[in-house]
C-alpha cells in the first residue's frame, strides 16, 4: 500500500442503514472483479446510499448511479458502469483470461424476466411470469450441463468475469424470489443448482454478498 492510501476507490450501493453493503448486482459485480484482479490492501469499498445521495457523490458523478470506481493514481480518474470498471481493471493489469470470450453464448435472460415478476402488480399474469422465468433459468441449466462436467464455474475452474455478473443475479432470485414471490429454483435444475452452491461458497462472493436482509428492503418498494 502507498503512504496515501490504496490505488483505488470502489463505490457500491449501501443498504439500509446507508452503511453496510446493499443489493446492487452491479455493484457487487464490479466488487466481485476488482477481488479477482486486486490485493485487498489496493482497494477502498464505500458503500453510497442511492436513496439519500450524498453531495459529495453526486458532485463526483452527477448521473448518481453506482458502481463507481475512482483511480487516484491517475488523478482521481472516475470509471462508472459495471461493465466498464470491469475493462478498465482487467485493461490495466492485463487479465484478459478473467474476460474470457463467450458470454454471450451464456443464456442470462432470466434477470429481466425476474423482474417482470417482482414488478407485477397483477394477480392474474403472475403465473406466466413465473411460467417465462422457470424457462428462462432451464436455459441456464441446460447451458451448465452441456459444459465440461469438471468445470466448477461457468467457463472454467475458476471464477471469471461471467460468474461475477450472474451469481449476483441468481442471489436476487434466491432470497428476493422466494421472499415476496414464494418462488424457488426448482429443484430439478440440478447443474444449476450446484453452480449456484459452488459459486455461493467461493471467498469472493462471500466477501461481497449483501445480507439477505437488504434484499429483502431493496425489493420492498414494489411491494408496498
Ligand atoms: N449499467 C449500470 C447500472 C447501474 C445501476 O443501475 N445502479 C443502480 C443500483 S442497482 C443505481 O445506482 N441506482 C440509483 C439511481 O439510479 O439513482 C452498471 O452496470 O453499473
Amino acid at each position: 500500500m502507498s503512504r496515501g492510501g490504496p490505488r483505488f476507490q470502489l463505490l457500491v450501493i449501501a443498504g439500509q442503514d446507508g452503511k453496510c453493503v446493499g443489493d446492487c448486482p452491479f455493484s457487487q459485480r464490479a466488487n466481485m472483479f476488482s477481488k479477482l484482479v486486486l490485493n485487498p490492501e489496493d482497494i477502498d469499498v464505500t458503500p453510497v446510499s442511492t436513496v439519500d445521495k450524498p453531495g459529495w457523490f453526486l458532485k463526483l458523478y452527477p448521473d448518481g448511479k453506482v458502481p463507481v470506481l475512482i483511480d487516484r493514481t491517475e488523478r482521481n480518474k472516475i470509471v462508472p458502469d459495471s461493465e466498464e470498471i470491469v475493462k478498465y481493471l482487467s485493461t490495466l493489469f492485463s487479465k484478459p483470461e478473467l474476460v474470457p470470450s463467450g458470454f454471450e453464448g451464456i443464456p442470462t435472460a432470466f434477470f429481466p424476466k425476474f423482474a417482470a415478476l417482482m414488478k407485477n402488480k397483477d394477480k392474474d399474469k403472475d403465473h406466466q411470469l413465473r411460467v417465462e422465468l422457470t424457462a428462462e433459468l432451464g436455459k441456464l441449466n441446460s447451458y451448465i450441463e452441456s459444459r465440461n462436467s469438471s468445470t466448477e464455474y461457468l467457463m472454467c475452474d475458476k471464477l471469471t468475469e461471467a460468474d461475477c455478473q450472474v451469481l449476483p443475479k441468481l442471489r436476487h432470485v434466491q432470497v428476493a424470489g422466494r421472499h415476496y414471490k414464494n418462488y424457488e429454483i426448482p429443484g430439478e435444475f440440478s447443474a444449476l443448482n450446484a453452480y449456484i452452491k459452488c459459486g455461493e461458497e467461493s471467498l469472493v462472493f462471500r466477501q461481497t454478498c449483501p445480507a439477505d436482509e437488504e434484499f429483502i428492503w431493496g425489493w420492498s418498494k414494489f411491494f408496498l
